[in-house]
């Protein structure tokens, strides 16, 4: 059997997951890189001695050599630090743009081939940084934060309105920063406006915007949230399963329309940035991006969450980078 090889960069808490995620749903065979020794030895141990248990045959294996990720198809980067309370993602520009460079020329030099996802923060800025390094094709390199972003949002409406979050469906666009834009208009279950069924629940249009409003809040401060209460790092479970779920489209050639940070050409009415927006995934990588259309206002909130990229980019490239 031809498997896949899959190569995450950093070991930490969410290269953990993403380890047992994709071990468990055997995408591929998995290399664990990470610059602190051992660690990602010890842990693909531990991960790879449950095969048994779970019923996996993928490898899992660690390492502190990029040699060891040579041929990866597909390579998914969680290298740098993670936030602590109080710090935006931006406060962790400098050091983590520095970690960036070191692990795209790592990626570039023995995974010349490779599509790769980003997760490291402030993702949209770390993305950029990665292909301008790496001179990998824009189709190939992306972000992931908007499928994260999508899921926190689409689960707050479902503990809200009482139903499965599996017939929620519900969209965050822009930069993965605090101007995230969830898009309340398009947000729906099985096809039924969320306003709607806010307006029915309480019987009254005041009412229900302010729900949603404070949904919408709790969306763009979510990962700030988990933060808070775990004092040390941040979220790494959903992160981890955010990317599998993008790795999986592209690996099986699925197709399936998930919102990731994507260079745009154009679309939207940007050119040359990478930012979050709703995109086909399959063999291809980034094979489209769906356009859609914005009103006034979540145009003018999609305009001002690209100057919070454009700005990270900006500082990034007086930084030198
Ligand atoms: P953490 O558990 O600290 O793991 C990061 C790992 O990176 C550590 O094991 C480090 O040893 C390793 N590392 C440091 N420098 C290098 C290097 N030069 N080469 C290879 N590995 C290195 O953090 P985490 O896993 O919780 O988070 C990782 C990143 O993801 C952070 O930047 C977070 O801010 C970010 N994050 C993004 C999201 C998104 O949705 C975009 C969500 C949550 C966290």
């Amino acid at each position: 059997m031809n498997r896949k090889k899959i190569a995450l960069i950093g070991g930490g808490q969410i290269g953990g997951v993403l380890a047992q995620l994709i071990a468990s749903k055997e995408l591929g065979d998995v290399v664990m890189f990470d610059i602190v020794e051992d660690m990602p030895q010890g842990k693909t141990l531990d991960v790879g001695e449950a095969a048994r248990i779970v019923g996996f045959d993928s490898k899992v294996t660690g390492t502190n050599s990029y040699k060891d990720i040579e041929g990866a198809d597909l390579v998914i980067i969680t290298a740098g630090l993670p936030r602590k309370p109080g710090m935006s993602r931006d406060d962790l520009l400098t050091t983590n743009a520095k970690i960036m460079k070191s692990v795209a020329e790592g990626v570039r030099d023995n995974a010349p081939n490779a599509f790769v996802i980003v997760i490291s923060n402030p993702l949209d800025a770390m993305v950029t940084l990665f292909q301008k390094v790496s001179g990998f094709p824009f189709n190939k390199v992306m972000g992931q934060a908007g499928v994260l972003d999508s899921s926190r949002f689409a689960t707050f409406i479902a503990w809200e309105l009482n139903v499965s979050v599996k017939d929620v469906n519900a969209m965050v666009l822009g930069g993965h920063g605090d101007s995230m834009v969830p898009l309340v208009r398009y947000a729906n279950v099985n096809g039924v406006p969320v306003m709607e069924l806010l307006e029915r629940k309480y019987g009254d249009k005041e009412k229900a915007k302010e729900v949603m409003d404070a949904m919408v809040q709790r969306t763009k401060m979510a990962g700030g949230e988990v933060v808070k209460l775990l004092k040390t790092g941040s979220a790494f479970f959903s992160p981890a399963a955010a990317a599998t779920a993008m790795a999986e489209s592209i690996i099986k050639d699925q197709k399936r329309v998930l919102p990731a940070s994507a260079y745009l050409q154009g679309e939207f009415g940007v050119d040359g940035y990478y930012v979050g927006v709703p995109a086909v995934l399959g063999a291809n990588g980034v094979e489209r991006v769906l356009e859609l259309s914005l009103n006034e206002e979540e145009k003018a909130a999609f305009d001002n969450s690209i100057a919070a990229v454009k700005k990270n980019v900006e500082a990034m490239e007086r930084l030198g980078f």
